[in-house]
Order: structure tokens, then C-alpha cells, then sequence
């Protein structure tokens, strides 16, 4: 178990819902880290007991003695420090840095422009034609620009497992479910190496065990 400064074990609250990609992304590294965790149930909301955990009300946030962190990139990079082992940033501060680079991209430039239409797509909600034009378009870019950093042999960023794998199937996830329903098209179509890492990720027992808990709700 992993150790606080004061040597005492650390269990860790992970807040949110199951239905969050980003939740279930941080609850896969908790398995991977084999760190101990429960799982509270928190919508996102812009209660005051919630943004003292995450100043936006979004999921999730994560408690660790009584203090509490959002935004999974800044989770992530705490569990990988926490529990070192097994590493998934490299070693080598420009490899780490470049890992990082690619969940920008992936994140920024891929997830959040198809984030866009998630209101028409999930929500029963409805977005312009504008919209759903320009993103199209930015998808395009996003896509090319993520392909260009994306190494998938076997992983995305190269030989080891690392953070991008995790950020690669939650957010390409999301991403392709929104494509399917706005546009009827596959977000991965022509970029089989992707398509390819997300069936081995799919598998992988951390990610497995995430998305089998999911569908029990
Ligand atoms: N940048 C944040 C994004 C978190 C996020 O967008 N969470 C979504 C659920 S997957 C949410 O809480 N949405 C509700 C809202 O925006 O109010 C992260 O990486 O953790």
C-alpha cells in the first residue's frame, strides 16, 4: 500500500460517476497502481461541498486525507508519483515530456472539439449545423496532429504502457461515440493503428475491469 509522509497507508476517495470517461480513466490507474480507493458517488454540481473538491464541479476529484485535487492529468501525474511502480511516464524528463504532449493533443485537440456536440449526441439536446461543421473540420486537424505524435508500437507513445494509453481508450472512447451519433462515421477510420491499440487496450486487465464495473452500473 502506498504511504503517506507519515509512513500511515492511504486510502483514497475517487468522486464522481461511473459514466465519466475521466472518471473512468483515474479509477484505471488506481487499479493499475494497486493503490486502495472507494468510489463515492458525485455528479457534477456547483454545490459549495463539491467545488471545495473541484472548483468547476466537474468529475472527478479525488480526496487523499482530507485535501482534494481535480483534473485528471494533474491526478495522474500525483498517482504516478504516489505508487512508482509500475512507472508510467518515462524516466527520461523529454520522453515524460513528450507523453504528456500527446495527451494535450489527444485531450485538447481531439476530445474537447468533439465535446462540442455532446449535448445533441448524448443529451437529447440539439447543436447548430454550424457547429457541427466546424468541428467536423477541427476534428480533421486534431486527428491528423494526434496521429503525428502517436507511435502505437505496440503503445501509443512507444514501447511501454504510459499515461497516453489510458488518456488514448478513455478519450478516444468518448470521442468516437460522438462521431457515431452526429455524424454516422468512425472517428478512427483510416488510422488502423489506433483502432488496433484501442482492441489491445480494451483488454488490458486494469481498463477491463473498469468497463466490466461500468456496465454492472
Ligand atoms: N479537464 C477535466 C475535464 C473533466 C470533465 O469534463 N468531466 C465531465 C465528465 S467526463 C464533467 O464533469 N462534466 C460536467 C460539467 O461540465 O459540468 C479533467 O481532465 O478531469
Amino acid at each position: 500500500m502506498a504511504t503517506n509522509n507519515s509512513g500511515k497507508g492511504i486510502m483514497i476517495q475517487l468522486y464522481g460517476l461511473r459514466l465519466s470517461n475521466y472518471y473512468s480513466l483515474i479509477k484505471a490507474l488506481l487499479i493499475e497502481k494497486g493503490l486502495e480507493f472507494e468510489e463515492v458517488k458525485a455528479p457534477p454540481t456547483q454545490d459549495e461541498e463539491n467545488l471545495i473538491r473541484t472548483p468547476m464541479g466537474k468529475m472527478p476529484s479525488i480526496g487523499v486525507d482530507g485535501r482534494y485535487m481535480s483534473e485528471s492529468l494533474a491526478i495522474a501525474a500525483y498517482l504516478d508519483r504516489l505508487q512508482p511502480q509500475p512507472a508510467l511516464l518515462p524516466s527520461d524528463p523529454f520522453e515524460a515530456g513528450k507523453v504528456v504532449e500527446l495527451i494535450c493533443h489527444i485531450k485538447l485537440d481531439v476530445e474537447l472539439v468533439a465535446r462540442r456536440c455532446l449535448p445533441e449526441a448524448f443529451f437529447g439536446q440539439t447543436v447548430s449545423d454550424e457547429t457541427k461543421e466546424t468541428t467536423k473540420a477541427d476534428l480533421t486537424k486534431g486527428m491528423k496532429a494526434v496521429q503525428r505524435l502517436m507511435v502505437c508500437d505496440p503503445y501509443a507513445a512507444g514501447a511501454e504502457l504510459t499515461l497516453a494509453d489510458f488518456y488514448t481508450f478513455f478519450s478516444f472512447g468518448l470521442a468516437s461515440g460522438i462521431v457515431k451519433a452526429i455524424y454516422n462515421e468512425d472517428l478512427l477510420d483510416g488510422h488502423g493503428n489506433i483502432q488496433a491499440l484501442m482492441a489491445k487496450l480494451a483488454e488490458h486487465p486494469s481498463i477491463a475491469q473498469v468497463e466490466a464495473d461500468k456496465a454492472e452500473g
